[in-house]
């Protein structure tokens, strides 16, 4: 790739062929109607076509209009025809929008039929932080290079790269972003008061694209402006919050609302005040709700001074005992935002209690697409299979029957790839379209994507990228952390493998082995109750060593290495099959690879190979690790005599 280019990702010229070549009519006004029309003019302009706007004139080949049904709802739309016309209906602009780039990816043989999105609000949390965070960076858990909207503590204003950026999140179902890190320093606590223009430029940005802008802010903003307290039931406070809130909308009329991470991680909150999580959010609610704001309250609260002896404080558990006392006392406009499973974005886990516990709550479900503890944007790791399964209910709790929201992590730098891996931008195509469509099937979405971002190309490439990814979010599971234990990385950068990295320590990610056996006993019988707190069946399923999934079974129990799973392997034989076929399947991924050179763009296949090495170096690193720290704990020889350390 030449230096300063950008990749098109999902959005190549050539993915606007077959709507760039007809003629179309855009009826309508509106900012929105403008962007639709206007990308549609682009794509004519190349490909032959025109557009025409307004009503009357002779009849089009593509025909769009804001005379959809109201049960389309605010973002939905129609589309009808037949092989030589197309007719797309929305009740409100959005849904013009949302039907290009279904006709896009849908290419010359669009589906028919009324498409909703399952929820309103579709969002990417940015962790970016102004300045560089002495161990963080620019962006905290990026592994895609610097921000899209800072560098080194100013605002970069490359207005172009975030047009282009907002295109492709429009163009996947995204809505809503929130531009900074939930860990909130000095100088981002400014982006709400005297740096707020900094907010404003790329939220009239995102907001031709249907994508509304929030901010994450520090719960003690009003005591780093200078105030006495952050005290949420502080009249002054209030009053701080208040005329703060309306500057933020007089700056930005459609500001989607504030993202706050509180008493979690050494972040400020009310606890510090002898106040309640409610009490604090209820405060940002009440100042948000005029505007049509919302707050975005994160549920991910734990003890990290945890005492390691002390086997009866769970970090499994926190957030359910924090939160599940609060259930009915937010308001309308809060989101208790709920990372999907209890601890932190492991490769697997259980879905969270919480999610299922809080019938009066608004939830919103976070996802982590940025790859922290999924090979860090270094290793292929396809997430859509592990979020589908979440959603859909496979192991647990559907998390799609109980959130209201869906929010993701997001993994865009300022990478000239954007996400730092190529196959990783698949992750971000796939995050907006499950969003959008939970029970999509994550092979199809697969199929959009790289029909999108590799137009045109044979059937073999398709089937090797096929090949390559379905599976590769599994490949990786197999190589690292057994059966649900989890964690098991290098503390601080969480690369690679460490089984005793974090063993010893305050931050409550225990694997329990010893000579006899492995994993966290949460059960109510004799653990920490954790199994207890799910709703029925899964409580049941998961207290019984013998029902609970043997992908969660070091999750629930502590189990002996000679336990045989229902796989009907034992535990330690488990351990060492999967590693030695993770492994194996990496060297696959790599030689797979190689076989589509010359299919896809040379920059993007030798960054990928160049990756793919990398990850077979670490697959074998954590095959070994793995294996030979279990060896040497159980004792147990491995029953097909390969090689341990
Ligand atoms: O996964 C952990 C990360 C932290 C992050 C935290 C959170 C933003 O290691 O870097 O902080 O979760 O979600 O708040």
């Amino acid at each position: 790739m030449r230096p300063g280019m950008i990749d098109a990702a999902w959005l190549p010229p050539e993915a606007w062929r077959a709507v760039g070549s007809r003629r179309i009519r855009v009826t309508g006004s509106g900012l929105l109607v403008d962007t639709v029309a206007g990308e549609l003019r682009r794509a004519c302009e190349r490909f032959g076509g025109e557009v025409v706007r307004g009503s009357g004139g002779p009849p089009c080949d593509l025909e769009m209009s804001l005379d959809g049904d109201a049960g389309l709802g605010a973002e939905g739309y129609e589309l009808t025809g037949d092989d030589t016309r197309t007719v797309l209906r929305a009740a409100r602009p959005h849904g013009l929008l949302y039907g290009m780039f279904h006709l896009l990816r849908s290419d010359d043989a669009p589906a028919t039929g009324a498409f909703r999105p399952a929820v309103s609000r579709r969002m990417l949390d940015h962790w970016d932080n102004v300045d560089v965070h002495p161990v963080m960076g620019q962006v905290e858990r990026g592994y895609a290079g610097g921000s899209l909207f800072w560098r080194a503590g100013e605002p970069r204003r490359d207005l172009a790269r975030i047009t282009a950026y907002a295109r492709l999140l429009a163009a996947c179902g995204i809505n809503a972003v929130a531009l900074n890190n939930v860990n909130v320093h000095a100088t981002e606590a400014r982006l709400l008061t005297d740096r707020l223009g900094e907010v404003a430029e790329p939220a009239e940005v995102f907001r031709r694209y249907g994508i509304r802008t929030h901010l994450a802010v520090s719960f003690a903003a009003p005591v780093l402006h200078g105030l006495s307290t952050a005290d949420p039931l502080d009249r002054r406070v209030r009053d701080w919050w208040d005329g703060v809130t309306a500057d933020v909308y007089a700056a930005i009329p459609d500001f989607g609302g504030y993202v706050v991470k509180a008493d979690s991680e050494g972040q400020p909150g009310p606890f510090t005040y002898g106040r309640s999580h409610a009490d604090g959010a209820n405060l940002l609610a009440d100042v948000l709700a005029p505007h049509g704001g919302v707050v975005h309250w994160r549920a991910f609260v734990y003890n990290h001074r945890q005492d390691w002896r002390d086997r009866s404080v769970d970090r499994a558990r926190a957030a359910f005992d924090h939160f599940t006392p609060h259930d009915g006392t937010f308001r309308d406009n809060v989101v208790l935002q709920v990372k999907h499973g209890p601890i932190d974005f492991q490769p697997r886990e259980p879905v969270s209690p919480l999610i299922a516990a809080m019938p009066a709550t608004r939830v919103g479900a976070e996802f982590q697409i940025t790859q922290e503890y999924t090979g860090q944007q270094r290793h292929v790791c396809y997430l859509a299979p592990m979020w589908s399964e979440l959603l859909r209910g496979e192991q647990g709790p559907a998390i799609a029957e109980f959130a209201a929201e869906f929010v993701a992590v997001a993994n865009v730098g300022d990478d000239p790839f954007w996400t730092g891996h190529p196959l990783a931008q698949a992750n971000l195509y796939a995050f907006g379209r499950l969003a959008w469509d939970p029970g999509l099937e994550p092979a199809a979405v697969l199929d959009e994507w790289a029909g999108l971002t590799f137009p045109r190309g044979p059937r073999r490439l398709y089937d090797t990228l096929h090949a390559i990814m379905d599976g590769s979010w599994r490949a990786y599971e197999k190589y690292t952390a057994p059966l649900g234990v989890g964690f098991m990385v290098r503390p601080g950068d969480h690369y690679g493998p460490d089984v005793d990295g974090y063993e010893y320590t305050p931050w409550g990610t225990y694997h329990h082995a010893d000579r006899d056996g492995a994993g966290v006993d949460r059960t109510v019988a004799t653990g920490t109750g954790c199994a207890g707190l799910y709703p029925k069946p899964w409580s049941k399923i998961y207290e019984s060593p013998d029902d609970c999934p043997d992908e969660l079974a070091l999750f629930f129990h502590h189990l002996p290495y000679g336990h045989v799973l229902q796989s009907g392997s034992t535990v330690i034989q488990h351990i060492y099959d999967t590693h030695f076929a993770g492994a194996r399947e990496a060297a696959e991924m790599r030689e797979r690879w190689a076989g589509v050179a010359g299919l896809v763009p040379a920059a993007t296949h030798e960054r990928v190979r160049e990756l793919l090495d990398e990850q077979v170096r670490s697959a074998e690193e954590w095959r070994d690790q793995i294996n030979s720290y279990f060896f040497r704990k159980s004792g147990v020889p491995d029953a097909e005599g390969r090689r341990i350390y």
